[in-house]
């Protein structure tokens, strides 16, 4: 289904006095309405192509109706996604779960809705059904040269595909580990992952980068053997400039301060992007801001400050990108949700007055920090938020107008009930 400007249109006529009135009251009180405006429109977060159909547990999956039967379709739920936030205008694929067959009718699709390709990401966690050797005891750290072999190839295969449609990086995540103690020689698999992620790492085109991300455990219960932003970091700063070490907000063990490794990364120019999601107890890949948006907050607030302190473009500078998947929500649905919940925690620290707060710091002022940030925190940023997408041409109400289109009716419609898009 392609949504109709004109439908964009009479939606946000219909609500334009509405949100006039709201954007100008909260616009009256800030020095930088402008500036705040054009980082928003200039921010696009990629959706992942495993999203758009329901997601599953381990104890079953309730398919939603209307999945996308195909990478096509997913690209065109993104347009759709893009077209009401003006804010999803890359789509990051996952190999082999999605496969570019013909890349250039793939790319001119993307295009024909404004989309590009971000980081396509290796999958040696699940065994495919023509695949030679198998993965139960890891990929990259198996004690078979054999299976390593055929991992890192599978990773070269996978930058291939990349490089037809204009990626720029690689995202790898493992889930080679051990579920025992005494399965695996820890330094042995440490050693021979590193060995392994540098001969895809010399595959790498010249402008790629490598995004080495981490998680502490599942499916691996005893040990993982990037289980953590400190051996990620370790591998990539051993393997070199084009590799930094991937974010997913549910990879922590529970308290862990994300923005705090944030920070640092960031500081050593060794952040590569986010997965973003949210969790409750482990990696439960919720929608974004749904459980925890202050932590969220505060960790854009690192990243503004991070950002600007060492010259970059919030835009541009490291990878966006969501990692969400639920078994109960409409998909299309949860990523507009999750895409807001990201502006809103953007827009909120750039409000944040960075001077002041240094000055309280300077003053150890602990109490005039704390309302520094609470006070960007507690402002409702939401009508910024939509005036940013109205100059972009998106809808003022992305998620309602979703549904007074009855766009899942309609995909319904188009693809049938029973379909079931691949992920996992
Ligand atoms: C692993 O839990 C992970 O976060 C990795 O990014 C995978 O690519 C993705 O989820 C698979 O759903
Ligand atoms: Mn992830």
């Amino acid at each position: 289904m392609k949504l109709e400007k004109d439908h964009i249109d009479e939606h946000n006529h219909q609500l334009t006095a509405d949100h006039k009135r709201k954007f100008e009251f909260v616009a009256d009180g800030l020095k930088n309405v402008d500036a705040v405006l054009q980082k928003l429109i200039a921010f696009s977060i990629a959706i992942p192509s495993w999203a758009l159909g329901t997601g599953g547990t381990r104890f079953g999956r309730f398919s939603g109706g209307g999945e996308p039967r195909s990478l096509e379709e997913k690209i065109s739920d993104v347009g759709l996604i893009h077209a009401l936030n003006r804010s999803s205008n890359s789509i990051s694929l996952h190999i082999p779960w999605d496969i570019p067959e013909n890349a250039s009718t793939i790319k001119a699709l993307a295009s024909h809705y404004g989309l590009h390709f971000d980081a396509v990401n290796s999958n040696t966690f699940q065994d495919q059904p023509d695949q030679e050797l198998s993965y139960k005891y890891g990929s990259l750290n198996h004690v078979d040269k054999a299976v390593r072999q055929q991992a890192i190839e599978h990773n070269i295969q996978v930058i291939k595909y990349g490089v037809e449609l204009d990626s720029k990086a690689l995202s790898v995540w493992l889930s080679d580990g051990s579920n025992f103690p005494g399965q695996l020689n820890m330094r042995g698999a440490f050693e021979r992952t590193y060995d392994s992620l540098q001969q895809i790492y010399a595959a790498l085109p010249g402008d790629w980068k490598m995004w080495v991300e981490y998680k502490p455990y599942e499916p691996n219960f005893y040990s993982t053997t990037i289980g953590d932003w400190g051996q990620s970091y370790l591998l990539s700063s051993k393997l070199g400039n084009k590799a930094q070490t991937l974010v997913d907000l549910g990879h922590h063990l529970q308290g862990a301060n994300i923005e705090q490794i944030v920070a640092l990364l960031l500081m050593e120019g060794k952040l590569a992007g986010f997965h973003f999601n949210d969790s409750k107890y482990g990696d439960d890949d919720l929608t974004v801001g749904s459980i925890n948006p202050y932590q969220l907050f505060l960790i854009f607030n690192e990243l503004v400050e991070g950002m600007d302190a060492r010259g970059m473009n919030h835009a541009t500078g490291i990878g966006w990108m969501i990692d969400a998947s639920h078994n109960i929500k409409d998909p299309i649905e949860d990523l507009l949700q999750s895409v807001e919940a990201i502006k809103i925690a953007y827009t909120q620290a750039l409000l944040v007055d960075q001077v002041a707060l240094k000055q309280a710091q300077q003053k150890n002022d602990v109490v005039q920090a704390q309302e520094i940030l609470q006070h960007a925190y507690r402002t409702d940023v939401r009508p910024l938020v939509a005036q940013a997408r109205l100059l972009a041409g998106g809808a003022l109400q992305p998620l309602s107008l979703f549904r007074k289109l009855a766009v899942r009716d309609n995909l319904i419609k188009e693809r049938g009930l029973k379909t079931i898009a691949t992920g996992l």
